[in-house]
């Protein structure tokens, strides 16, 4: 936009620039003054800097920039190659123009300035005149023109609000024990951001480990910027003409999220710490006794002996292998927290093996760094060293041997007491060396990798099931992340809710808070609403720390068992519809918790602090996350037409309304058009559900289409042909629903499919094929009443919809209702 304005102040800020040049200590890019082409990448020397410009895809331009020749490229973040893009480059004395089938560049050559725009012309975003990019020291920031009412959002784990204008972000990974709902930085690094203004949306990915810094206008009204304390100004823009395509641009660039084992979507419970072992038999019978469905137990570190890492407190734990065997049998998989901290100890196996490998960080001495945490004084293994890797992967062994399922990697910020470990501790690198300051934001993502690629190899073709506190972008390739030590306090639960958002922006799909909260302890309602929240997480884990009230969903009476049993009842019942979406997320890399951003980009109101923790729940639940105290709630209906989910009730959307809540019941809608597989109740993901899949669809406007999606649910089989899979699409003008041929080599667990219309109207008369059919007005109860508890009255036993439903035999051929 305004692009003579901006000519003109480039004019004069050159001349300013040139003035002050010599005593300057702000190294600018400055002049171009030569240029080579090579096929899709622009070679550029200025001033001060060479830049290199490639055209990763025709969505995608990189943009490399240092003051010395650029080094030999590497990136822990990145795993794709540039893809042959049909390019047209063309040059003047004045400017370079590119131009793919997506969008257009103009290089300013005096000064060099960045401009990326639309095939029609739109300015999508451009560097700042004047000030470009620029060194101070070793400290790179590239500066952008701040567009007129220009949101942005993203940016992976970062506290605060949805819209991320106004403030500034630091990226280094810290243990932040209890942090407040605006601390920064937290546990984790994706320098991955989303810019939207006009008509248009962008994002850019800043590939640089070290310390860095994002501006998006805080104390400035001109620009955002982003930069770090070393390496490369190493920038990806993405254009794509929606955020989803965005983000699977970007997925494209750092990885997409394999299918997770079918049981970490189930509830995990966990504390800190749940032992000896009768403790933990205890929790797991209870949740068995009081129908509480369930699949995952989590041990902290009191299983360990003295906190050692791969040890077990034989008194607490006299037979690891028993007792997973016993939770296994029950239907519980479990996992184990691991610390990256090994203890110095002679005598102590891991450590001494860890020695004789030499895989530890060291000085530049070449003696082991020390540090201390849980253990006392520790070794720190060296992630970046493939040797150390595979020595934690052998280490590994010894838990998937013992049929445990899961590791969570706690500490690997990494965390020595929540001191800044020193900046002399050097890192193999993969051979090439580096420093901590470079190392400090990757040594997490390397670490779940090793967990990952270790535990995957140990465990015969199963998937491993990894957790993770820190990461840096491209994590969602090996781990699922939480966000760490929050609080049992209203406004963290919101907090986490657009954590878990920000991370599906940013690439994440897979996700999770502490249920509950780690530290205090909750109120009834706020528990109860925590805990209905949670059904609506990728990853749904209740955790509560060492020294808070006991948090299991019996621990706060029970009226609040009664609500927290049955949302997670409806969790399980939604599995096929939760397992399809993250089917899609190993696709797209869509996100499961899906920001109003991505659908509804230019509606200002989604931005609107008062609306901003509204979220989709995959592709049709709209999910209003209120928190435990308010009992009056304001609600934003996006375009379109949304279905009260609990009443059928239909609301118009593009509206805004306030309504009663009561805590009995998460306000959720669902968007019109939506289809929803469903199950019967099941305890445990070992259980087999009924041959029937329930599938929901809701009468709409607009067509739609959802891929249903099952495998084994734990082996990677799937790969290689071993799911079943068919689309099942909505053509509201044709008005009829189909499912196409199913494609792969499984047979469905569904022997039949019961089709359940919603706002279809009581006289729709269906047709099977073409042929009228028998229906019936059948309904499927979506949540077990709850009659106590509600002092609105508002959540007494849902009846009033009928539902006309249809149910078929489920073949694999094509079939079509008609309506
Ligand atoms: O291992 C204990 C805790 C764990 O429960 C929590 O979830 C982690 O975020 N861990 C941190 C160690 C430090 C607790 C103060």
């Amino acid at each position: 936009m305004k692009t003579n304005r901006c000519i003109a102040l480039a004019v004069i800020f050159t001349a300013c620039a040139q003035l002050l040049s010599a005593q300057s200590p702000i190294k600018q890019v400055g002049k171009v003054t030569a240029v080579t082409v090579n096929n899709q990448d622009i070679d550029i020397t200025t001033e001060n800097a060479f830049v290199k410009l490639t055209v990763y895809s025709a969505s995608i331009i990189r943009v490399r920039m240092d003051k010395q020749k650029l080094a030999a490229d590497f990136s822990y973040a990145v795993i794709s190659q540039p893809v042959k893009t049909k390019v047209n480059i063309t040059q003047t004395n004045d400017e370079i123009n590119l131009t793919t089938d997506s969008l257009k560049v103009n290089i300013r050559k005096n000064p060099y300035q960045v401009t990326f725009s639309t095939l029609a012309g739109e300015v999508i975003n451009q560097d700042e005149a004047g000030l470009t990019t620029s060194w101070v020291n070793e400290t790179v920031t590239t500066y952008k023109h701040m567009q007129d009412n220009e949101h942005f959002i993203g940016l992976g784990e970062k506290t605060g609000p949805l819209d991320r204008k106004g403030n500034a972000y630091t990226h280094w990974n810290s243990d932040t024990y209890a942090y407040t709902t605006g601390q920064d930085p937290i546990y984790s690094t994706i320098p991955f951001y989303i810019g939207v203004h006009h008509n248009v949306q962008y994002g850019i990915f800043f590939d640089n480990t070290w310390q860095s810094d994002f501006n998006f206008g805080a104390s400035n009204n001109r620009f955002s910027s982003f930069g770090a304390k070393g390496g490369e100004m190493n920038y990806y823009f993405v254009y794509n003409t929606h955020i989803a395509d965005i983000i699977k641009s970007y997925t494209s660039l750092t990885g997409l999220m394999k299918m997770p084992p079918l049981w970490s979507l189930g509830y995990q419970q966990n504390r800190y710490s749940y032992y000896p072992e009768t403790e933990v038999m205890r929790i797991a019978e209870t949740l068995r006794e009081k129908k509480i469905p369930a699949d995952g137990i989590t041990l902290d570190i009191h299983y360990m002996d003295k906190y050692k890492v791969f040890t077990w407190d034989k008194t607490r734990f006299p037979d690891p292998a028993g007792l997973t065997k016993k939770l296994n049998g029950m239907g519980f998989k479990v996992t184990l927290i691991v610390d990256p901290g090994i203890k110095e100890e002679k005598g102590y196996g891991v450590y001494d093996r860890g020695i004789k490998e030499d895989i530890f960080a060291k000085y530049p001495d070449g003696t082991n760094y020390t540090g201390q945490v849980w253990p006392g004084w520790c070794n720190f293994p060296d992630f970046t060293n493939p040797k150390g890797r595979a020595w934690w992967g052998s280490e590994l062994k010894k838990y998937a041997d013992e049929g445990v399922s899961g590791i969570w990697n706690d500490m690997n910020e990494f965390s020595t007491w929540g001191q800044k470990a020193p900046d002399n501790i050097l890192f193999n690198y993969e051979g090439k060396m580096a420093s901590h300051p470079q190392v400090h934001n990757v040594y997490g993502l390397e670490m779940i990798r090793a967990s990952y690629e270790g535990f995957k190899a140990a465990r015969d073709n199963k998937r491993p099931f990894i957790l993770t506190r820190s990461g840096y972008a491209g994590l969602q390739r090996y781990a699922a992340i939480w966000t760490g030590d929050n609080r049992a306090e209203n406004d963290h639960m919101l907090l986490g809710v657009r954590l878990m958002n920000s991370l599906g922006l940013s690439g994440v799909p897979f996700s999770g808070m502490d249920v509950g909260g780690f530290t205090g302890g909750a109120s009834p309602s706020l528990y109860a609403r925590w805990m209905q929240i949670g059904a609506f997480n990728p990853y749904m884990r209740n955790h509560s720390g060492i020294n808070s009230k006991a948090s299991e969903p019996w621990a706060y009476g029970e009226e609040v068992l009664e609500i927290t049993r049955n949302y997670i009842n409806l969790r399980y019942r939604l599995l096929p519809y939760l397992y399809s979406s993250f089917y899609d997320a190993t696709q797209t890399g869509s996100p499961i918790m899906r920001s109003l951003t991505i659908d509804y980009t230019h509606d200002d109101n989604v931005y609107n602090g008062q609306y901003e923790n509204q979220y989709m729940f995959g592709k049709a639940f709209l999910v209003f996350p209120f928190d435990g105290v308010t009992n009056y709630g304001k609600f934003y209906f996006p375009a379109g037409k949304w279905y009260n989910f609990y009443t059928g009730e239909v609301q118009q959307g593009n509206q805004k309304t306030a309504q009663d809540l009561s805590i009995a019941k998460l306000p959720v809608y669902v968007k019109e058009s939506s289809i929803i597989p469903m199950q019967s109740q099941i305890q445990t993901t070992v259980e087999k559900p009924t041959d029937t899949l329930y599938v929901h669809v809701y009468k709409g406007g607009i067509n739609n289409k959802f891929v249903y999606y099952e495998d084994d649910g734990e082996s990677f089989d799937y790969e290689k042909g071993d799911f079943y899979k068919r689309a099942i699409t909505y053509d509201a003008a044709k008005k009829v629903i189909t499912f196409a041929k199913a494609e792969g080599s499984a047979k469905s667990k569904f022997n039949n499919i019961k089709l359940l219309l919603h706002g279809f109207g009581d006289n729709v008369a269906v047709k099977f094929n073409g042929k009228q059919t028998k229906a019936d007005n059948g309904f499927e109860a979506l949540m077990v009443p709850i009659s106590r508890f509600d002092p609105t009255g508002l959540s007494n036993p849902v009846e009033g919809e009928k539902v006309k439903s249809v149910t078929v035999k489920n073949s694999s051929d094509e079939f079509a209702i008609s309506y």
